[in-house]
């Protein structure tokens, strides 16, 4: 027995990716987890969801082999030589008969592991595959499409600088997103020259320590943005210097704004007009507004219209580009971009930042169209589980030629595959995501892995390797000689790299896998080889931030020393300086100028505030948000309910009022009706929901095996000894709820009955 031993690593389990450092010992096991101080951005910060880590790198429904579908629809196993040869063999016959873009790639990453996403570009490129998505496009692209029309560029704000916070449906006490939110947050509550504002139509965590708490009616955040604004007008709380310097297009929506009629559009958001203005006058009285948009907002009714509305906010109050305001982070991957000029093949959707919307894809496979996807490959996402009508998304799977999915484990997606091929975890393999938002200051961490993966399982950068070679994209002969440039030092490879791979679009298409294969770092290290590339695209984009954190000189010297840095620094290093004088340079549109008119969105906002509110439907009379982030949930990536400490079966929030006339109580049972299916839950009664508000929590309703299953063989052991937790939110939606512009569902607005279930 070794001794016991603590590495630094990082939480998996929301996009902040807090340091950790973790007690491993024999047995592959993070005994013990605690906060690493020399991470730079958390800084030894963690929530209790990090502490139980173990339980997803000790799952039981681990992969250990790779699987082959049977006629009969159970799996066996198969070896790697096997695997990757048929799965080269069968995607690569879909490549010929249907051309390449019918196959289609979903995932490539989660809450930490974006590594996986860089390497199948290599796959992706081989066999000519041009359409994806991920879970962005069921957020963030209204966001991202709005932020690109206006700015050309996508902000994040300085919650710790700011003196007015803003949550828009979003409850960072337990979502996070920001650095140390907790901390953070208490700050803000606690001092009195600081504002607190939340929108939320629960009184969250997060709304108990605001000053203002605008608890809106659910789906009516449109109009209380644009009361907002139209007070701001009329009471001229306006930043005309900023608007002057930096915005153009300003009488079109001002006279919009100023039509408004402020007290009506106050009532359909159920606050008294009262405390929308003391808001609107905190808001346009800030030195420095920060404010976040999340899924309360852009999972619902008029998300991009909210969007815009947001982005409006921030440039008629002048809040970006001064400290504790908003600003534009140097990135070293951008995962956000504008349209493509190309629509998705089947639908004619629109795609934002290269992604098909999420609730389109079983439309582009479930129909005789000529141009619908064949095959699809799936990559640490399980979008059987996590995308709306998940009974349609299962016929979609069905009705392809081929399905691939690569994962740890044997997930929902995972179950209706052609091949399984088994990944190791993100403790097993160099990792790291480019969720990398911070500012001035941005900081990038590759964790070095902690154990060598086990037998049977690869990681994806290996997996993807070998998928080249099986493809024929790569061969010896292209590797030799960057293998024995290799041996003289990064920069120098570097240079070869350049010269030789970059002008060969052959050799381009698998940069990512060549370095992977030439580079020969260390085993700890060895998948971090992509980001020599990244280091190298870096240093060109961003020269001053970079060489203000200490990466300057040629960019081959920049970029290897920056390089050098990721490897050696196993607790994270701060990649990028900013200078807040620097931000407003980055607004990227051709005029240098933020566009403030936005003329189909400001004509929505017009119908919206002037048309009557459609009637309800008798039948659903609840609203139920299908999603909702609680202190134990993390989307799939937990899949063990033990990790849960309390509330096993993730309850069904019940107001006190509903639950009265209802005669439901805590811990009795109660049937969730929606257009689409029917469940039974747990119900919980409290005083945090408004009446008409049901909330489901996210990332439950997971298959999983029980403990005298331990022993089993995956596949040859039958389903029924797995046990499943609370209720899969998407089998409550439906996929034709979503938003006009760019397809993002509404998964917080979900028209739902509610009825007791006697015991
Ligand atoms: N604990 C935990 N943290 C996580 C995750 C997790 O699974 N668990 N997942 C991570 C991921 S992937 C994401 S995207 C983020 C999401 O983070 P959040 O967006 O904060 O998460 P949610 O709880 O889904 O939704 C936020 C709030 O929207 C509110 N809401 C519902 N309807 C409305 C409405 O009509 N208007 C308004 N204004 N608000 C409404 C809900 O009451 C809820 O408090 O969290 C990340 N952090
Ligand atoms: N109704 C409803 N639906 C929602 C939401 C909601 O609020 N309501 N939220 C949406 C949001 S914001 C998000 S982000 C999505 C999340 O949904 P998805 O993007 O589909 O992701 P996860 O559920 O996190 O699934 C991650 C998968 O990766 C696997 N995995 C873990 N580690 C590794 C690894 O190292 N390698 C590989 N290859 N696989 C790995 C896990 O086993 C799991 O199967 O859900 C969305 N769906
Ligand atoms: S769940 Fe998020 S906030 Fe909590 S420790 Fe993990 S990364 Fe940090
Ligand atoms: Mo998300």
């Amino acid at each position: 027995m070794s001794e016991p031993e603590w590495k630094p690593t990082a939480c998996i389990l929301c996009e902040c990716n807090c340091g950790i450092e973790a007690e491993v010992g024999d047995g592959r096991r993070l005994m013990r987890i605690r906060g690493d101080r020399r991470h730079p951005s958390s800084k030894g910060y963690t929530c209790e969801k990090a502490l139980r880590l173990d339980h997803y790198q000790h799952a039981r429904d681990r992969l250990t082999t790779p699987l082959r579908r049977r006629g009969d629809g159970t799996f066996e196993a198969i070896d790697w030589d096997t695997a990757i040869r048929e799965v080269a063999a069968r995607l690569s016959k879909v490549q010929a008969t249907f051309g390449g873009e019918s196959i289609f790639y979903y995932g490539g990453g989660g809450q930490g592991n974006h590594l996986p996403g860089a390497y199948s570009t290599a796959t992706r490129r081989t066999l000519g595959s041009r359409y994806r998505s991920s879970a962005l496009a069921q957020e963030k692209t209204g966001e991202f499409w709005v932020s690109d029309r206006m700015m050309g560029t996508s902000t994040r704000a300085d919650f710790e600088h700011c003196d007015v916070a803003l949550f828009l449906g979003k409850n960072p006490w337990h979502s996070h997103s920001i650095p140390r939110a907790r901390v953070t947050l208490k700050e803000i509550s606690k001092d009195p020259a600081r504002t607190l504002i939340v929108v939320d139509p629960r009184r969250t965590e997060t709304a108990e320590l605001a000053d203002i708490h605008l608890q809106v009616r659910p789906g009516t955040d449109a109009f209380l943005l644009a009361a907002i604004l139209a007070i701001l007008v009329e009471e001229d709380l306006v930043d005309h210097t900023f608007m002057d310097a930096h915005t153009e297009g300003r009488e079109p929506v001002l006279a919009v704004l100023r039509a408004i009629p402020i007290a009506d559009t106050c009532a359909r958001t159920g606050i008294e007009e009262s405390l929308v203005r003391r808001a609107a006058r905190a808001i346009g009285g800030a030195k420095a507004l920060s404010s976040f948009e999340d899924l309360g907002v852009q999972m619902n009714k008029s998300s991009t219209l909210v969007s815009y509305l947001h982005r409006l906010l921030i440039s008629l109050t002048g809040s970006l580009g001064k400290k504790g305001s908003h600003y534009v982070p140097t990135t070293l991957v951008s995962l956000i971009g504008g349209a493509s000029k190309h629509k998705s093949p089947v639908v004619g959707a629109r795609i934002v930042s290269g992604l098909v919307p999420c609730n389109v894809i079983a439309d582009e496979i479930l129909t005789d169209h000529p141009k619908r996807y064949r095959a699809m490959i799936v990559e640490a996402a399980n979008p059987a589980h996590s995308l709306a009508d998940s009974p349609r998304f299962r016929e979609a799977l069905r009705a392809l030629d081929t399905v691939v999915v690569i994962d740890v484990a044997m997930s929902e997606t995972a179950r209706l595959a052609d091949y399984v091929l088994p990944a190791a975890t993100q403790f097993e393999k160099a990792e790291a995501t480019f969720f990398n938002f911070d500012f001035p200051e941005n900081a990038f961490h590759l964790r070095p892995r902690l154990f060598p993966p086990p037998a049977g399982v690869l990681p994806e950068a290996e997996i993807h390797a070998r998928l080249a070679e099986a493809l024929g994209a790569i061969t010896q002969e292209d590797l030799a000689p960057l293998r024995e440039a290799a041996r003289s030092g990064f920069a120098h490879y570097a240079q070869v790299f350049l010269a030789r791979v970059l002008p060969d679009p052959r050799l381009s298409a698998q940069a990512p896998v060549l370095l992977y294969r030439t580079l020969d770092l260390p085993e700890p290290l060895r998948e971090g080889a992509v980001l020599l590339g990244i280091a190298l695209k870096a240093v060109m984009e961003s020269p001053q931030s970079l060489a203000r954190a200490g990466f300057g000189g040629s960019p081959l010297e920049a970029a290897e020393a920056l390089f050098t840095a990721m490897l050696e620094r196993s607790s994270g290093v701060v990649f990028a300086i900013d200078e807040w004088s620097g931000v407003l340079g980055r607004i990227a549109t051709p005029d240098r100028k933020i566009h403030l008119a936005l003329p189909d969105l400001l004509s929505e906002l017009e119908a919206l505030v002037r048309d009557a509110e459609a009637p309800k439907d008798k039948a659903f009379p609840f609203v139920l948000s299908a999603g909702e982030r609680r202190s134990f949930t993390a989307n799939t990536i937990m899949r063990d309910p033990a990790w849960r400490k309390k509330d096993a079966e993730g309850a069904l929030r019940v107001s006190v009022e509903d639950a009265n006339a209802l005669g439901l109580v805590t811990g009795g049972r109660a049937r969730v009706t929606t257009k689409r299916a029917s469940a039974i839950v747990t119900v919980e009664v409290t005083g945090s929901m408004q009446r008409g508000h049901v909330s489901l929590p996210n990332g439950l309703g997971l298959r999983y095996p029980s403990e005298r299953d331990e022993r089993g063989e995956r596949g040859e052991r039958g389903e029924d000894t797995d046990s499943v937790a609370g209720v899969a939110p998407n089998e409550l939606t439906s996929s034709e709820d979503r938003d006009p512009h760019v397809g993002t569902p509404w998964h917080k607005h979900v028209a739902a009955r509610v009825e007791r279930v006697d015991p």
